[in-house]
């Protein structure tokens, strides 16, 4: 199992060969191309490394990191090194000191989940400080509970695809319903049916309309409206504009389910702000026609209606507004917990969203309390690191940033994931020690003190199962341990051991005394419910077990059907159009209703003068973020070796530019070289560089170094959606960009650094 679907793998002399994909995958994805050959790809970490200042100097603050070379240890002594330098941060700092918040994707399986595994061990040392919520959802994570009441439920209940295709006469997709990305599912998917499910809508006669600059966010036949990037708010206001004043909104739904309507009516009319949001008031701002606007309102008022928001809608400046605004959009239409109306959030974003959950609790490694209340939003691991004793608003609540000595990182690259790449890297200068736990030499590998080889999935045995799967699958290895690499467990086993806890860590069993356990805990959960599961051993020989679903489901249904007995976790019990709670938080950059807001990082700014062109730093069709960049499909798409940038024909001729050529993209931040590619498909405004290609500075030591492989986020800006939620929003940013004639520099990025033997 991988995150991006179940395969079958072939392997011979340690390595895996081929994966064939699951014969039940309606749609399997072509990323199952990176694995084979993925065990001894010469990025693995072979054993145990040191950086030699670390070893030479001890901790303390360093900028040699990213550059220095490394010692090659034991075992033995990288467990005494370790756990040494956890006993001096814990005694003399305090818990508090150790950040192990370790953000991160890393492998399916239920057991051997890095993130698991390290909290779990983290927290029996006596805790650390947290992170809270996520890169995919760090907007919607804060403000949908805030207003639905819920934000997981949005995916995991979400109105089933077999409904969808059944019931909706019309889809607006602000986003659209970006195939490439339903290929991943976090713990893995044996299924796809996004591909199918759409086509079987437009055979019954049902219309899609995709509200997106990419043409091929959405496959097949559909409407497409391609506004500037960032005004998607702007547009759901003047829908909601013409709903409201041509009559056509529901205003019994409004007044039993919702709460606040008339107070965003207020700025929706302009009678508070004096700026009605006309369509021809948005038409200014997104480019598309106001007539349009008007057309899509009334049609949407007219059948129906399924209004959906990828998440990439939340990943940027006042990310908090799209599914705000969108909720309220199907709100106004009435049709929130209507058989294929209403809402949906991540159709396209995932593959999870319209997948029948399972009815059970999953199998799960319990981690125990963290002694330690320590926490911070996710994307704020370089202000943490920089800015010690400082204070800033999140949620309601005024923190300070505690005073960081540890770094842990297990199962995560924010290499990948964080943005403004050089402000990242001069903050992991600041602690005294790095941790990472990972199989490759990825760049935040290359940033660590103290380096701990993983094992992958190919090389362990585990259970993979998610919340919407139907199949509990049973990972076999296949190939053994690649050089020295340990499984994460054994890695905090011994540490446990040498810290004092080793028998509490463990439980004393192996690992796959542990899976049978969670394997036998969540038959229990079956059994209970009056389904049937084998024995463990029958369920490992026979490969995978089939669980009941909850087909058909509407989300919200139940609290359509009777408010009064379902409520929404919400304060009022109902959708908050108007929250009274953000309203009295006060905060200039998230107001008490929806509310439109000017991005920094857009065509309609002054910024654009400087940086005219509006670059998508999205999710990558070939690739699962930044896994297996060396792999094969990932490494198809290269262009000379670097990521491909889609630009349109018109943008490229005005730079003189042709499809294979190397460019340069660069703002004030940094710049990153890429390969052409030309595609009419996109706006002539916008630009397209997908995330993941694995930074490779020229100059490892200079942290404003150009990045030579194509990583966007040397270019992201390293601020938050608003004082709300602080969540990520990479995924929009201004550059312009030019030819590069240079010679071209080699792409260093998957070389192991300097390993040197004692
Ligand atoms: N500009 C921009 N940036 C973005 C985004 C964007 O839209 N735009 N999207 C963001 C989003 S939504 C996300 S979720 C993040 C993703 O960011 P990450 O989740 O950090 O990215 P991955 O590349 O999946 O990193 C997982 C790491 O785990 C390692 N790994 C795999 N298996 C194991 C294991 O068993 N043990 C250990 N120890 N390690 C293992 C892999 O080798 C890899 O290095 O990126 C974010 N960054
Ligand atoms: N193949 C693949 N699939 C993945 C992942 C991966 O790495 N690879 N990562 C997974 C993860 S962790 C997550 S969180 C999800 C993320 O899911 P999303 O965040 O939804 O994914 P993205 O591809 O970043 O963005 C989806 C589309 O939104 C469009 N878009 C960007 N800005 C705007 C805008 O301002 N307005 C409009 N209307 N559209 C805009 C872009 O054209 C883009 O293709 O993807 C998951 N799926
Ligand atoms: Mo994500």
């Amino acid at each position: 199992m991988s995150h991006w679907g179940m395969y079958e793998a072939e392997a011979a002399n340690g390595e895996v060969t081929a994966v064939h994909p699951y014969p039940g995958d309606a749609d399997p994805s072509a990323i199952l191309g990176n694995l084979p050959g993925s065990v001894r790809h010469r990025s693995r970490i072979t054993g145990p490394a040191v950086r030699r200042g670390w070893l030479e100097n001890g901790p303390g603050p360093s900028s040699a990191r990213g550059s220095d070379e490394f010692v090659a240890v034991s075992w033995d002594e990288l467990t005494g090194l370790l756990a040494g330098e956890l006993r001096r941060v814990v005694d003399t700092h305090g818990n508090r000191a150790i950040f192990g918040g370790s953000y991160g994707w890393s492998s399916p399986g239920r057991f051997h989940h890095a993130q698991s595994q390290v909290h779990r061990f983290l927290k029996m040392l006596g805790g650390y400080t947290r992170s809270v919520h996520s890169y995919s959802l760090g907007a919607t994570g804060v403000i949908m509970p805030r207003v639905v009441g819920t934000h997981w439920k949005l995916f995991a209940r979400s109105t089933n695809w077999d409904v969808i295709a059944r019931e909706t006469d019309l889809m607006v997709c602000f986003g659209g319903v970006p195939l490439k990305n339903t290929a991943v599912n976090d713990g893995g998917t044996s299924n796809h049916p996004t591909r199918d499910a759409l086509d079987r809508l437009r055979a019954r006669g049902g219309r899609i309309v995709s509200i997106s600059p990419l043409r091929d966010d959405l496959h097949g036949d559909a409407e497409r409206l391609a506004p500037r990037p960032g005004t998607d708010v702007a547009i759901m206001l003047a829908l909601a504009y013409v709903l409201a004043t041509e009559d056509l909104a529901d205003r019994a739904f409004l007044d039993r389910y919702c709460t606040g309507y008339d107070k965003f009516e207020d700025y929706l009319l302009g009678r508070t702000d004096g700026i009605p949001k006309t369509p021809q008031w948005a038409a200014d701002l997104s480019g598309l026609p106001a007539a349009t606007l008007t057309d899509l309102a009334r049609r949407m008022a007219a059948g129906r209606t399924l209004v959906t928001v990828t998440w990439s809608l939340q990943r940027v400046r006042h990310g908090e507004q799209a599914p705000w605004a969108g909720v309220t959009l199907a709100a106004m239409l009435g049709q929130i917990g209507v058989p294929g109306g209403g809402f949906g959030h991540g159709y396209g974003s995932m593959n999870e969203p319209g997948l029948a959950p399972v009815p059970y609790p999953l199998p799960t490694l319990f981690q125990g309390q963290n002694p330690i209340d320590e926490a911070i939003p996710v994307a704020a691991i370089s202000d943490l690191l920089l800015r010690p004793g400082e204070q800033y608003d999140f949620d309601g609540q005024r923190r300070t940033f505690p005073d960081i000595r540890l770094v842990y990182w297990a199962g995560g690259n924010p290499f990948h994931h964080h943005q403004d790449l050089g402000r990242l890297k001069r903050a992991l200068a600041r602690p005294d020690t790095i941790v990472v736990h990972d199989p490759y030499w990825t760049p935040m590998a290359k940033h660590a003190d103290i380096v701990v080889p993983s094992t992958t999935s190919f090389e362990r045995e585990d259970l993979s199962c998610t919340r919407n799967d139907p199949l509990l699958v049973a990972m076999h290895a296949a190939t053994p341990r690649y050089a020295q690499a340990r499984d994460d467990y054994d890695t905090f086993t011994a540490l446990a051991h040498r810290l004092g806890f080793g028998p509490q860590f463990t439980e004393n069993r192996t690992a796959r005394q542990w899976i049978e356990h969670l394997y036998e805990q969540w038959r229990g959960f079956v059994l209970a419910d009056g389904g049937g599961a084998p024995a463990f051993e029958e369920f490992w020989h026979r490969g995978h077990v089939r669980m009941r679903t909850e087909d058909d489901l509407t989300l919200f249904q139940d609290f359509r059907e009777d408010p009064d007995t379902y409520p929404l976790r919400t304060p009022s019990g109902r959708i908050e159009i108007f929250s009274a709670d953000i309203d009295g938080f006060g905060y200039d950059d998230c107001a008490g209703h929806p509310t439109w807001y000017e991005p920094e990082e857009w065509l309609g700014g002054a910024r654009a003068q400087q940086f005219p062109l509006h670059l998508i730093a999205n999710q990558p069709r070939t690739r699962l973020h930044s896994q297996l960049d060396h792999g094969a499909t990932s490494q198809a798409s290269k262009i000379h070796g670097r990521e491909p940038l889609r630009m349109h024909p018109e943008a490229a001729a005005t730079r003189g530019l042709d499809a294979g050529d190397i460019v340069r993209v660069f703002n004030d931040r940094g710049a990153c070289l890429a390969g052409v590619v030309l595609d009419d498909g996109l706006r002539p405004d916008v630009v397209q560089l997908s995330t993941g290609a694995w930074y490779d500075p020229l100059d490892p030591s200079d942290p404003n170094s150009m990045c030579v492989h194509g990583n966007p986020n040397v270019l992201t800006p390293d601020v938050r959606t608003s004082s709300l939620a602080r969540g990520c929003t990479g995924q929009h940013v201004l550059v312009e960009i030019e030819r590069f004639d240079g010679e071209l520099p080699p792409i260093r990025a998957y070389d192991p650094p300097v390993v040197r033997a004692r």
